[in-house]
């Protein structure tokens, strides 16, 4: 079996319906990942054990979804040196406002890579996983490349209707 090389956290499995979109491409892509739910406020040690660990299993990227008050992504980062793909998920009140806004505005010297709230954020996020592990596999770029034209054709091929 291949090292995992690529972290799906989530605050809570009422995450899971974003999150999920992020393990599928992983999957379509055939990256070795693993997803699990580890909540930072219920949780904090588990979340502190994870990114300690990260660098020594020879995790690649650590993407990170999170609602509200979101600061699994940025708690994360401070623990480990490996990349944390920050995914705001939409929250119940503020829309997932939140938790962009928690996720983003990390202060300078900690990074946390944030994309967009909800599905997209959580497919692009893994996309971009993808792309950075494609730098050194010549396998996954061309998957890359395959996967853009697919999306590029799909778009040529978009029909309008016709002038009323
Ligand atoms: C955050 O609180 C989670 O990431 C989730 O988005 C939000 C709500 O969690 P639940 O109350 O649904 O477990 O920690």
């Amino acid at each position: 079996m291949k090292n995992i090389q690529i972290g799906v956290l989530m605050g809570s499995s009422s995450d899971w319906d974003t999150m999920q979109h992020a393990v599928h491409i992983l999957q379509q892509f055939g990256v070795p990942h693993e997803y699990r739910v580890v909540s930072a406020h219920r949780m904090p040690d588990d979340m502190f054990a994870y990114a300690q660990d990260a660098v020594g299993r020879g995790l690649k990227a650590i993407i990170a979804g999170a609602g509200g008050a979101a600061h699994l992504p940025g708690m994360l980062a401070a623990k480990t040196t490996v990349p944390v793909l920050g995914v705001p998920v939409a929250s119940k009140h503020l829309s997932g406002v939140d938790s962009l806004h928690s996720i983003v505005q990390m202060p300078k010297g900690i990074p946390v890579a944030t994309f967009a709230i909800g599905a997209a954020g959580a497919a692009n996020a893994a996309l971009f996983a993808v792309a950075m592990l494609a730098n050194n596999d010549i396998v996954l770029r061309a998957r890359l490349e395959d996967f853009r034209a697919e999306q590029t054709q799909t778009a040529r091929d978009m029909t309008l209707p016709p002038t009323p």
